[in-house]
C-alpha cells in the first residue's frame, strides 16, 4: 500500500526571551515529535521543522531587563532552547531561527507578493507614543487599570488577571512601562492586511471543511469568524525585526506574526532544496502543533497569508493543546514559577522518557491540566517503575535462570486460552495505539501501552513460572510439562517486551532503544508493521542481561524540586522590585562607524554662565575650547544654577550647525548623562586634560 502524502509538521517556534519549560513541551513540542516518529516508523515521507523566534516585544522587552541587546538575547536563548529540545529528544528534521537571511529574504518577498497584488492598506493612526524615551509603544509595553476586572497592572494587549484581550485605548489611566510617562497619541503609518476579504474562504474551509479539527481549535476559529474579523497590521514601528522592504518606510519592520510562521516554510528551505515538494504539492499534509494561544494565528491569520500569495498548501490539521500548569498555578516566566528543562535534566539525567512520559500522559489535550511533582513522582514509581520496567525486568531475569538466557521455544500442547489472549492483544494495543495517535489522542494511546505491560504483568502472575521451577524430579531437573509451560510464558512474555520497545518508540524512544540492546536486535524492528506480531524474537537467539529501565524517584528528591520552584519565585520577585527601580531607555538605532566619524567632540570649559531672558529652560554659556571661546546655550538652567557650573569642565560637540534661539546663535552642544529620574550630569574630561582636545 503505498501512500502518496508527503508529511510536514511545524511545531511553534519558541520565543528565544527565556528558556524551554515543560509547559512549552506538553503544548506542542512532545506531541509533535510523538506524531513525527509515529509517521517515520509507519515509512512516510515526513519533515519536522521549527527554530527560535527571535524577533517582537518579547526580545526587546527581555533585553530591556536584562541590559543586553536584542541580539545578545536571542544568541543566548537560542542556544539554550536548541540544546533543551534536542536533550528531550524532540527530533527535528531542522531546528533553525529567525535571524537567519533566508528567513529575512523569504519573509520580504512574501510581504512583496502580497503588496504586489495591491492587497495592504496603508493607514495611518495614531498610536500610543512614549515621548519621553522617543518610541511606539507596542501594546505590552502600555500598563494601565483593566476596564473589566479593575485590574490595575492589566497590559494594553491583554489583563492577565481575567484573562479578556484588551487594545491599548480600553486601558484606564495607561501609562509607558519603558519610563513610566503617560503615553501621547501620535500618527504613524503602517500595512494593514485586509482579513475580513478572507471571511467567506476561512468560513468554508474551517467551519464546513474541518469540522474534525479538535474541539478546542473548532471552538476559537468559530468565534474568532462568528465575531468578524478586521483589518490587521502586518508592520510595526521598531529597530529589531525584519524591515518593510519598501522604500518609504524608515524604522518599520514586520509584525512579528506575520514573519514567524513564514518562518516554517524558510527553515524548509534551508533543510532541503525539495521544498517546494513540501509546501506547493496539493499530496502535502501540513500539520502545525502549537499552544492554544496560538490559535487564531495558525487558522485563520497564517492560512489567510498563505491563500492571499497563493502558491502554498493549507495545513490540513493544526492540533493545539491548552495550557499546563504547576501545583495548581498559571506558569509565568516571570515569576519563575515553571520547570525549567535545562534544571530538569541536570537533576535527572538521562532521564528525560520519565519527564516525556508524565507529560503525555497528564497531557493537556482537551482542557488545562496541571502538574504537581508528587504526580511525577507517583507515576514514576508506580507505573514505569512498578508496571513497565517490572515486567521488562522480570521477563529478562526469569528468562535467564529458567530457559538458558535464550529465547526458548512455543509448546502448542500445553497452550491455554490465556496464551492465545496475551498474544492477541499485542495486535488490538497496535491497533488502538495507532488509531489514537492518528487523532492526536497521545494519552490516551500511551495509557493503551501502559494497560498490555500490565496485562503481561498479570498474565506473568497467573502462570507462575518461579512455582513451576519447583517441580523438579529425581535428577533435580524441572519436570518436562513444567518446563514446557515455562518456555511457552517466558517466550510470550518475550515477544510481548518486543512488542512493547516498538509501541512506547514514538513517546519513549530512549527506553525504547535500551529495550532493543538488550533483545540485541536492531532498529529496524522498531517499523510499526512489526507490532502486533508474536514471532519478532527467534526461538533459541541468546539474549542480553536485562539493564535497569527506570529507577525509583525518592520523596527527597521531589521535596528538594518543591523548594527549587519556591526559592526560585522568591528570587524572581527580589529581582523584579530591584529592576522596577530602574529603567533603560532603549538603543536608537544602529549607526555606522563614518555616522560617528563625522562627529567632532571637543574637551573645554566653562567659562561664564547667564541666564536667558524669558526662557527658563536656556543659560548662555560661553566656552573655552583652547583655540577659541564659544557661544553656546544650553538648556540646562532647571537643573543647576549658573553660578555652580562655572569651570565645570565639558565635552562638546564642536561641528554642530549654529542655531539661533531668542536671537542668539548657539554654536554647539554640551554632552550630559540623564538617570531615570531625569536628574542631569556632565560628562567630565577629568582635570588632566586641557581645553580643544579631540574625544574618539
Ligand atoms: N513565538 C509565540 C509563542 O511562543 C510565538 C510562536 C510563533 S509560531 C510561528 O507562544
Ligand atoms: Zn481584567
Amino acid at each position: 500500500m503505498s501512500d502518496p502524502s508527503r508529511y510536514l509538521v511545524t511545531a511553534a517556534l519558541p520565543y528565544a526571551n527565556g528558556p524551554l519549560h515543560i509547559g512549552h513541551l506538553a503544548g506542542c513540542y512532545l506531541p509533535a515529535d510523538i506524531f513525527v516518529r509515529y509517521l517515520r516508523v509507519n515509512r512516510k515521507d515526513v519533515k519536522f521543522v521549527g527554530g527560535s523566534d527571535e524577533h517582537g516585544v518579547p526580545i526587546t522587552i527581555r533585553a530591556m531587563q536584562e541590559g543586553k541587546t536584542p541580539q545578545e538575547v536571542v544568541d543566548h536563548y537560542h542556544a539554550i532552547l536548541k540544546s533543551s529540545l534536542e536533550n528531550m529528544g524532540i527530533s527535528y528534521d531542522i531546528y533553525s531561527r529567525t535571524s537567519q537571511p533566508i528567513h529575512h529574504k523569504t519573509s520580504q518577498e512574501f510581504f512583496l507578493n502580497l503588496y504586489n497584488k495591491g492587497l495592504f492598506e496603508e493607514k495611518e493612526s495614531a498610536q500610543y507614543y512614549d515621548e519621553k524615551v522617543g518610541v511606539f509603544l507596542a501594546d505590552r509595553y502600555i500598563t494601565g487599570t483593566c476596564p473589566i476586572c479593575g485590574n490595575p497592572n492589566a497590559y494594553g494587549d491583554q489583563c492577565e488577571k481575567c484573562g479578556s484581550s484588551l487594545s491599548p485605548d480600553q486601558l484606564i489611566n495607561p501609562h509607558s512601562t519603558l519610563s513610566d510617562a503617560v503615553p501621547v497619541k501620535k500618527i504613524t503609518k503602517h500595512w494593514y492586511f485586509p482579513l475580513q476579504q478572507y471571511e467567506p474562504f476561512l468560513k468554508e474551509w474551517i467551519l464546513e471543511g474541518h469540522k474534525e479539527w479538535k474541539n478546542n481549535v473548532y471552538g476559537q476559529c468559530k468565534s474568532w469568524l462568528d465575531n468578524g474579523l478586521q483589518s490587521r497590521a502586518m508592520t510595526r514601528d521598531s529597530n529589531w525585526g525584519i524591515k518593510v522592504p519598501l522604500p518609504d518606510a524608515e524604522g518599520k519592520v514586520l509584525y512579528v506574526w506575520f514573519d514567524a510562521p513564514i518562518g516554517y516554510i524558510s527553515a524548509t528551505k534551508e533543510l532541503t532544496d525539495d521544498w517546494e515538494k513540501y509546501w506547493c504539492d496539493p499530496n502535502t499534509k501540513l500539520y502545525h502543533f502549537i499552544g492554544k494561544d496560538n490559535i487564531v494565528f495558525h487558522c485563520i491569520i497564517f492560512p489567510a497569508m498563505l491563500k492571499a500569495h497563493g502558491d502554498f498548501v493549507l495545513p490540513t490539521n493544526v492540533p493545539a493543546n491548552e495550557f499546563l500548569n504547576i501545583e495548581g498555578d498559571k506558569v509565568s516566566t516571570s515569576r519563575n514559577w515553571a520547570v525549567w528543562i535545562d534544571e530538569y535534566l541536570k537533576d535527572f539525567p538521562g532521564q528525560q522518557d520519565v519527564l516525556r512520559y508524565v507529560l503525555c500522559a497528564n497531557a493537556p489535550e482537551t482542557k488545562d491540566n496541571d502538574f504537581t511533582w508528587k504526580d511525577f513522582q507517583d507515576r514514576n514509581n508506580s507505573e514505569l517503575v512498578a508496571n513497565l520496567g517490572n515486567f521488562v525486568n522480570r521477563t529478562f531475569v526469569l528468562m535467564h535462570k529458567l530457559c538458558g538466557g535464550k529465547v526458548p521455544p512455543l509448546h502448542g500442547e500445553v497452550a491455554t486460552e490465556e496464551d492465545q489472549q496475551m498474544i492477541n492483544a499485542f495486535a488490538e494495543t497496535k491497533q488502538k495505539v495507532g488509531s489514537l495517535i492518528e487523532q492526536f489522542k497521545f494519552r490516551e494511546a500511551l495509557s493503551e501501552i501502559m494497560e498490555l505491560a500490565r496485562k503481561g504483568n498479570k498474565y506473568m502472575q497467573d502462570k507462575e513460572p518461579w512455582i513451576l521451577a519447583r517441580q523438579l524430579d529425581a535428577n533435580g531437573k524441572v519436570e518436562e510439562t513444567a518446563q514446557k509451560k515455562i518456555d511457552m510464558c517466558i517466550h510470550v512474555c518475550l515477544q510481548l517486551c518486543a512488542n512493547l520497545a516498538i509501541l512506547i518508540y514514538p513517546f519513549m524512544p530512549d527506553t525504547s532503544k535500551k529495550m532493543l540492546k538488550m533483545m540485541k536486535v536492531v532498529q529496524r524492528m522498531l517499523f510499526w508493521e512489526n507490532a502486533g506480531k508474536a514471532k519478532l524474537l527467534s526461538v533459541g537467539y541468546s539474549l542480553r542481561a536485562p539493564e535497569l529501565l527506570f529507577r525509583k524517584i525518592e520523596d527527597s528528591e521531589i521535596e528538594a524540586q518543591l523548594e527549587k520552584l519556591k526559592s526560585g519565585t522568591a528570587k524572581a520577585k527580589e529581582k523584579k522590585e530591584a529592576a522596577s527601580a530602574t529603567t533603560y531607555t532603549p538603543l536608537k538605532s544602529e549607526i555606522t562607524i563614518d555616522d560617528f566619524g563625522k562627529l567632532d567632540f571637543r574637551t573645554g570649559t566653562i567659562l561664564t554662565a547667564e541666564k536667558v531672558e524669558k526662557a527658563d529652560k536656556l543659560l548662555k554659556l560661553e566656552i573655552d575650547l583652547g583655540f577659541e571661546k564659544r557661544t553656546i546655550l544650553s538648556g540646562i538652567a532647571q537643573h543647576f544654577t549658573p553660578e555652580e557650573i562655572i569651570g565645570q569642565r565639558v565635552v562638546v560637540v564642536a561641528n554642530l550647525a549654529p542655531r539661533k534661539m531668542r536671537g542668539i546663535d548657539s554654536n554647539g552642544m554640551i554632552l550630559m548623562a540623564e538617570n531615570h529620574e531625569g536628574k542631569l550630569f556632565f560628562v567630565s574630561p577629568g582635570e588632566v586634560v586641557g581645553n580643544g582636545y579631540t574625544v574618539r
